[in-house]
């Protein structure tokens, strides 16, 4: 019996490219000489595409070059790279990752929040500058005191609020709507959520509806004392207008593991002394990144076996 044929159009990590080449014949594009001359000739073939963002976004000029495309495994568990709605309409599945990562998403946001207001980084720096003996490191900002206010209460977002529980601090969130039996204040808006706290979680799905979700507006709101914390997506975020709040005191610092084009960082965020800035890390450890991996691999498994992936994406759910 012949194999489906699966495209990885990017490099992905070692375990998925190893798990699908035992149980599919796997086409690695990036290595083709000519990619296009390459898809000209094995396109017709393709079921099945694994992707992560370094493909590019998947939509419809990938679907057009694809005719016989079933399934589109996403590694990661927000898909703003995939567009999701034209592959429903298409009856092509899309799957993403979530669940496996939530724990680990939601430790690196409490480091990096932590990080952002103890000043940790800077202290390293200090350190090893050999700067110690000159005096004695600032005092920092502090968590003791604030209310944190998460926009997007989700799987990750309540994985982090419950780490909050145990740091003593009020937890209140924003979301399209109030949900029922959560103990954390609500508020309708997020200019409302940020006038309400004095640290600012985004950890929602990007894409056009989230878009500049956090704007001049919000970042006002959240005043001069105020601490945002990006570990969503960079477009969530107006990127200049928060780095105009950080240059002129509108807020009081920022920590940030999503930008708005990476992995390229803004010269002025990166000279910035109360930024702390990572290289889109919250899922990246060794144990969590082989779990999405497996995942990805078990969906287009589960697919080609059942004709039932395990973790399709909301919009494309109700397919066969
Ligand atoms: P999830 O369980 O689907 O939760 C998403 C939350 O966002 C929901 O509570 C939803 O509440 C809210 N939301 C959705 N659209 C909204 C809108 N237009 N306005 C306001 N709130 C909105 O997703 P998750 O698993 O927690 O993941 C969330 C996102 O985190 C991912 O999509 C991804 O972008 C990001 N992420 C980043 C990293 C990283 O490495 N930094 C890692 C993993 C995930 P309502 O439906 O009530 O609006
Ligand atoms: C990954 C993520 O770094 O799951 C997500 O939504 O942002 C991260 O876990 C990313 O998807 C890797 O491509």
């Amino acid at each position: 019996m012949t194999q489906p044929e699966i495209l990885m159009p990017a490099l992905m990590p070692g375990s998925i490219v190893d798990a699908l080449e035992a149980r599919f014949t796997l086409h690695r594009l990036w290595e083709q000489p000519d990619p296009d001359a390459f898809l000209a000739g094995a396109a017709p073939h393709i079921r099945g595409v694994a992707a992560n963002t370094l493909a590019g976004r998947i939509d419809t000029n990938w679907f057009d070059r694809l005719p016989a495309l079933e399934i589109v495994a996403s590694f990661g568990v927000g898909y703003d790279n995939v567009d999701a709605r034209a592959a429903a309409a298409r009856g092509i599945v899309v799957t993403n990752t979530p669940g496996v990562l939530d724990d680990e998403v939601a430790d690196l946001t409490i480091g990096l929040l932590l990080a952002t207001l103890r000043g940790i980084p800077q202290a390293d720096r200090f350190v090893r500058e050999g700067r110690w003996p000159e005096g004695p490191f600032p005092l920092s900002p502090t968590l003791r005191g604030r209310t944190v206010g998460i926009i997007g209460l989700g799987a990750i977002g309540k994985a982090v609020a419950r780490r909050l529980e145990g740091f003593d601090v009020p937890v209140a969130y924003h979301g399209r709507s109030r949900q029922p039996d959560i103990p954390y204040t609500y508020h309708p808006t997020p200019v409302a959520l940020a006038a309400a706290v004095d640290v600012l979680i985004a950890i929602v799905p990007g894409g056009d509806a989230t878009r500049h979700l956090i704007d001049r507006d919000v970042l006002a709101a959240l005043g001069p004392q105020g601490v945002l914390i990006n570990v969503a997506r960079g477009s969530v975020v107006d990127q200049p207008a928060l780095i105009a709040a950080l240059k002129e005191g509108t807020i009081l610092a920022a920590g940030l593991d999503v930008f708005a084009d990476e992995p390229h960082v803004p010269s002025e965020l990166r000279v910035m002394p109360r930024v702390v800035l990572l290289p889109h890390i919250g899922s990246a450890s060794e144990r969590t990144r082989a779990a999405m991996g497996a995942l990805v691999v078990d969906n287009l498994v589960a697919w080609f076996d059942t004709g039932r992936p395990i973790s399709p994406v909301p919009e494309c759910d109700r397919l066969p």
